[in-house]
């Protein structure tokens, strides 16, 4: 049995800032009274920001990985996100026992790790019948159109890989100038704005690519509405909300039944 309660599972590179919005968008639920569920996958994290109901460091451990089967941190990091699946029966119980009205996913680090190898698609098959992905644009990385179409690249390859629906959010928005955030936002409505602003770049092969990208990520609507979102000033957590609850209640409600 999957889990009848909607579940948004934080996905993005190294640092986007998965962990920290996680424990924001938790302390924003909560105020709100809507009972929500936290859940750590990541189990090379250090301290988390929030204190997570499950948690995969209760299970599996970077260095006891490492010290089991007598690999580096890199080589334990791969392998300790495959034994995710492994423990996922027992962590899928419990969060059948807690229910609650949402369940926010914290993934590892690194994307490839969750999204690129066989755990990350087997964990949300088996984590809810219900979940959607908040896919974080890396901000310094989004500034340049370059850089904005190989994360979009990123999150469309994310949103492929795991097959649910997929809300794109451009984080710690409070780090970056507003024109800049006009920027990424006017790309993210407007693939044409992308090939323009990548016209102002030297003609080079790699721009030819991204052209071809571009082109692509449009005809599959990839290039998406993305959301500017701060964890510190909590900027846009309220439009993650809304927009989530469209999306998990196909707009037919509150994420709080009550
Ligand atoms: N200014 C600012 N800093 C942020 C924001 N969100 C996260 N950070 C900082 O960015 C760094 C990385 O944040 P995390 O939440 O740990 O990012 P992560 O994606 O979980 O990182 P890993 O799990 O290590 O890959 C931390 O130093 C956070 O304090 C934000 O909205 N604004
Ligand atoms: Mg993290």
């Amino acid at each position: 049995m999957t889990q009848a309660q909607p579940a948004i599972v934080f996905v993005g590179t190294a640092g986007a800032g998965k962990t920290t919005l996680t424990a924001a968008t938790e302390a924003y639920l909560m105020d709100r009274d809507v009972d929500v569920l936290t859940v750590n996958l990541d189990p090379g994290a250090d301290k988390l920001p929030y204190e997570p109901a499950i948690d995969i460091r209760d299970h599996i451990t970077i260095q006891e990985v490492m010290e089991q089967y007598g690999l580096g941190p890199n080589g334990a990091q791969i392998a300790a996100a495959d034994l995710i699946a492994t423990e996922f029966g027992n962590i899928k119980q419990r969060i059948e026992a807690y229910g609650g009205d949402v369940t926010l996913v914290d993934t590892p680090g690194q994307l490839e790790l969750f999204a690129f190898r066989a755990s990350g698609p087997f964990v949300i098959q088996h984590i809810s019948q219900n979940p959607m992905m908040v896919f974080l644009l890396d901000p310094a990385v989004a500034s340049t159109a370059r850089g904005y179409v190989s994360q979009s690249i990123l999150a469309a390859t994310a949103h492929f890989r795991l097959q649910i629906p997929t809300l794109n959010v451009i984080g710690k928005v409070d780090t970056l100038e507003p024109d800049t955030v006009d920027n990424i936002l006017a790309w993210s409505k407007d693939a044409d704005k992308v090939l323009d602003d990548l016209h102002q770049e030297p003609a080079t092969m790699v721009n030819q690519l991204n052209e071809s990208f571009i082109r692509i990520l449009d005809d599959f609507q990839a290039i998406a509405q993305t959301v500017p979102v701060s964890s510190t000033t909590l900027q846009g957590i309220e439009d993650i909300y809304a927009l989530a609850t469209n999306i998990l209640r196909g707009g037919a409600g509150d994420l709080n039944p009550e």
